[in-house]
């Protein structure tokens, strides 16, 4: 794709974020229709299945041959990262969304030729759109970011997903021990922003496309290293424990021995 097109995806897709976000405040206070998917704990409301419908509509229109992969299943069942491929999480952190209206993001991506091309994390209750792909530079909002520091995983925070933490995961536990500290956010999106933003040295977890797609394009382009835990490559099609970090950190979690 042409710059230029690159740049009138990009700004077409913030302006349905902020159109989204603006319909959510107006209606939050509404009925939320909840229902659990597969136990008590992985919940799924009106909203996610909302939002999924309408930016699956309008990724229709903005680009009619795509493929689109998102978590609510109204896209379609794609079987190859040929051509455009659109991936959608349209609540991330629907826990957070439900339990405390703050701390969930809507994520989008698109991949051509398997290639990460353009990418959105919107933190919605800050209204903050990280955004942009590796031909354009990466922004929050207007704001142009540059690549985080290379700190050592002894000097920084870790984000983890609480649900592997708690099934005692021994490589977590042990990387917990050699960071300043473990952070638990309930929504993956969140804890990329705070890996895109240097506020935390990586985040490892076990997730699926729709969870990493948006993320891996944005911090690649920052020159952050994103692999699986075991730094393999990722396969887009499947759920990965996804490790992303600084360089320095990624090879300490990736070399590390189990005592
Ligand atoms: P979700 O809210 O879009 O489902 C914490 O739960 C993080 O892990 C969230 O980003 C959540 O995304 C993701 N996640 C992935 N698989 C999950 C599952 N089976 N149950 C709950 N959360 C899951
Ligand atoms: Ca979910
Ligand atoms: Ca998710
Ligand atoms: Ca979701």
């Amino acid at each position: 794709m042409e710059e230029q097109d690159l740049l009138r995806f990009d700004k077409t897709v913030q302006q349905w974020l902020v159109d989204i976000r603006q319909t959510l405040e107006k209606n939050l206070l509404a009925n939320l229709l909840i229902s659990e998917k597969k136990g008590r704990r992985d919940l799924v409301t009106n909203v996610d299945k909302n939002v999924e419908k309408i930016l699956t509509e309008k990724i229709h229109i903005l680009d009619p041959k795509a493929q689109i992969l998102g978590e609510e299943g109204f896209g379609d069942a794609v079987r190859t990262m040929r051509d455009h491929v659109w991936f959608i999480d349209p609540i991330d952190g629907t826990m957070n969304f439900i339990k405390q209206r703050d701390d969930f993001a809507i994520m989008l991506a698109l991949y051509i030729e398997g290639q990460g091309t353009l990418a959105w994390i919107m933190d919605v209750d800050k209204g903050i759109i990280y955004h942009g792909g590796p031909k354009i530079g990466i922004f929050a909002n207007q704001q142009k970011l540059k690549t985080p520091q290379n700190i050592r995983l002894e000097d920084g925070l870790i984000e983890v997903s609480g649900g592997r933490l708690l099934n005692q995961q021994l490589k977590l536990v042990e990387i917990g021990r050699k960071s300043l500290g473990i952070r638990i956010i309930g929504s993956a999106g969140m804890s990329f922003i705070k890996v895109i933003e240097g506020k935390a040295v990586g985040y490892v977890s076990k997730m699926q496309p729709w969870d990493f797609a948006a993320a891996k394009v944005l911090l690649e382009s920052l020159k952050m290293p994103f692999t699986t835990i075991d730094g393999t490559e990722i396969d887009m099609l499947s759920s990965n424990t996804v490790l992303t970090a600084t360089p320095c950190a990624h090879q300490e979690i990736v070399h590390l021995e189990l005592t």
